[in-house]
């Protein structure tokens, strides 16, 4: 009963009130509590994980993890990219307990001591990188955008200004103005060469996750103020990000994390899109908590 229960839980006043019951329930049987058996880590969380959108790929690998590692008793809590930051900042500001989806690029590895729970299990795959996506056709309908999507690279470091500036509370269009102001040099070397495009209007598909509010931001600057392109940002679910690419619905992303986070996407619409290649290298996926809880592994979290 506990299980289901748990999945519906929404409001932090009822999580609340069930890290209580979590605790009486030691005296009344809990075995897993009681058993003194590495249950701990799992009872201070109420055995939850706090996760994000369910379409993002980093929930199929959190789901992943709970199977390969046997967290029979966990639930991995759907929300979104926003909610958890927000659970998060609460939990460090508290110094309570918690253990969330999180990836790198990201800014709250600035903003908190935080470490990644070990995988030797690689349920979180290795060796990812963000790609650019765009839909078959672009190439003769905007070949200006096209070539700018192809070329457009840049690093963690990059994304991460970006990134805090919005988590700061600047509007995405505003930070990523303010970006491509300062790094001039690096999108001239993005464009050179490139003639404007016809002022054609390039839909651009993303996900609301922090990393992907940049990045899209960002290109659509460079298409609009430095190719002459309009642009429209449509912020969709990742499913329909994929099938907007596909479907020709929408001209590009550059949110497509591969090989392995998004690969049922990336099968499901296999030649129905083109992969320009990474636009990042270096990224991180996994289980987050704050370097002040007492866990190293996602093997100390089986009880
Ligand atoms: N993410 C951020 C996405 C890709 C970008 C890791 C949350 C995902 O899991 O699909």
């Amino acid at each position: 009963m506990n299980k289901n229960w748990m999945k519906t839980l929404g409001s932090a006043a009822v999580a609340a009130a069930l890290v209580v019951a979590g605790c009486s329930s030691n005296g009344t049987g809990n075995a897993d509590a009681e058993s003194g058996s590495g249950g701990s880590v799992g009872a201070a969380v109420s055995h939850k994980i706090i996760g994000i959108d369910p379409g993002a790929g980093l929930m199929a690998a959190a789901d992943r993890a709970v199977t390969d590692y046997g967290l029979t008793d966990w639930t991995l809590v759907e929300g979104s990219s926003a909610a958890m930051a927000v659970a998060l900042d609460k939990a460090v500001k508290n110094e309570d307990p918690i253990i969330v989806t999180g990836w790198t690029p990201h800014w709250m590895f600035a903003k908190y001591d935080l470490k990644y729970l070990e995988d030797p299990k690689k349920s979180f795959g290795e060796d990812e990188e963000i790609r650019t996506v765009a839909r078959l056709g672009l190439k003769e309908d905007a070949p200006s955008a096209y070539a700018f999507l192809d070329r457009f690279e840049w690093t963690d470091a990059d994304m991460a200004k970006v990134m805090a500036a919005v988590q700061d509370g600047q509007e995405p269009a505003e930070a990523a103005a303010a970006w491509a102001e300062d790094n001039a040099a690096l999108i001239d070397g993005w464009v050179d060469g490139i003639e404007p495009g016809a002022g054609e209007t390039i839909k651009l598909a993303y996900v609301a996750w922090d990393s992907e509010i940049a990045s899209t931001n960002v290109v659509g600057w460079v298409l609009e103020h430095r190719l002459g392109y309009k642009t429209e940002l449509m912020q969709v679910e990742a499913g329909p990000m994929w099938a907007g690419v596909a479907g020709g619905d929408a001209d590009a992303m550059v949110a497509a994390w591969l090989p392995v986070t998004h690969k049922d996407y990336a099968e499901q619409y296999e030649g129905k899109y083109e992969d320009l290649g990474a636009n990042l290298k270096g990224t991180k996926l996994g289980l987050v908590v704050p370097s002040y809880m007492d866990v190293s592994s996602i093997e100390d979290l089986a009880d």
